[in-house]
């Protein structure tokens, strides 16, 4: 398969106008599942193309071991897309599950499923998004049940649990019901776009990242919609924690992040604070357990829908838990 699309691409270079990149484009366009298809209309337009190349007395006889080459199709055809740049990306057989732990995000939710399918649809990666919906007395559950009717039990799944329970235990029930075998971690409130999950993916890939941490504060990482109040917060936790612990990551407080599942999985189960502090702690830990950690800089606006709930007790909570790690790692 490799060579057949190299000689597809050798015989442009010759000059020949052969529409050699639609067909190099019949075969990116699918995802796996319709992979197979897309190769038997590679086949009608390679004859196509033998047909259309006769008349220019090119070199076509690799043509003749196509069938050979097509019998055992997946594999060399999978590798041939992954020499092709981007395309690599999808054939790999990952699978990212998203972890969307909602509370009162009725009006965030639909929005935020809608983004996360497109994005993943159009870039061909294999997702499925879990809602862990605890309990919201304004309905998520049933916004949930609604999308997922319409986007299907394999995209969207639901796991559920009676209360607010908080968010650390949320992602620990989450990783429980994943299939991937990486694990994106984000927040339902539209703070976190997922146009940035493809850089994600990049980077953890060029390097090979145990996690990859989206960051506000580096590169062309940004906040926007917070008052003075909550960027000094913010700003501040994340100062006092680098000159505390430096873990060697530039946002410690974000939570858009993507996982190795197995990673995610230690870090959970080892991690042992609540609220605010928790995402510090994850990558305090991921350091301490020597995972190496990638960054991208991502822009984090403030939440579209719903109240905002830092106030003084979290702010508390914060301290304490940077003063317990301080102490303990
Ligand atoms: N399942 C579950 N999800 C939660 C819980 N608490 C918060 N969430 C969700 O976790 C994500 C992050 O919580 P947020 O309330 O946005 O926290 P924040 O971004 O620090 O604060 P604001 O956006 O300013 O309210 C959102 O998707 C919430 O709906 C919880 O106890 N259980
Ligand atoms: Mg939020």
């Amino acid at each position: 398969m490799d060579w057949v699309l190299g000689k597809v691409v050798d015989q442009s270079d010759c000059g020949a106008s052969l529409g050699n990149t639609k067909i190099i484009d019949l075969v990116f366009a699918d995802d796996a599942v319709t992979f197979t298809e897309s190769l038997e209309v590679l086949v009608m337009a390679l004859e196509a193309l033998h047909e259309e190349a006769k008349p220019l007395g090119l070199e076509v006889s690799w043509l003749k071991t196509k069938v050979q080459v097509f019998g055992d199709l997946l594999d060399e055809a999978v590798q041939s897309v992954h020499a092709c740049g981007d395309v690599t990306l999808r054939m790999t057989g990952d699978k990212y599950s998203v972890l969307l732990p909602t509370y009162n995000e009725k009006d965030n939710l639909p929005i935020i499923v809608w983004l996360l399918c497109k994005y993943f649809d159009e870039s061909g990666f294999v997702y499925e998004i879990i809602i862990i919906d605890d309990g919201s007395p304004d309905g998520t559950l049933e916004v949930a049940k609604k999308l997922q009717d319409i986007y299907g039990e394999e995209k969207i799944v639901l796991r559920p649990r009676a209360k607010k329970l908080g968010l650390g235990t949320a992602y620990i029930h989450g990783i429980k019901h994943a299939t991937g075998n990486f694990v994106f971690i984000m927040d339902a409130d539209l703070s976190h776009h997922p146009k940035f999950m493809a850089e994600f993916i990049k980077v953890q890939k060029e390097g090979n990242f145990d996690v990859v941490s989206g960051t506000r504060y580096g590169g062309d990482g940004g906040v926007y919609g917070w008052d003075l109040k909550r960027k000094v917060i913010s700003r501040g936790a994340n100062y006092v924690t680098q000159v505390l612990l430096r873990p060697g990551a530039s946002d410690l407080t974000g939570s858009f992040r993507l996982y190795r599942k197995e990673v995610l999985q230690k870090l959970v189960e080892s991690c042992v604070s609540k609220g605010y502090v928790f995402q510090m702690e994850m990558i305090i830990r991921a350091r301490q357990f020597n995972y190496t950690i990638g960054e991208v800089p991502i822009s984090f606006v403030d939440r579209v829908y719903g109240e905002s709930k830092l106030g003084g007790a979290e702010i508390m909570g914060f301290v304490k838990g940077l003063l317990y790690l301080f102490a303990t790692t």
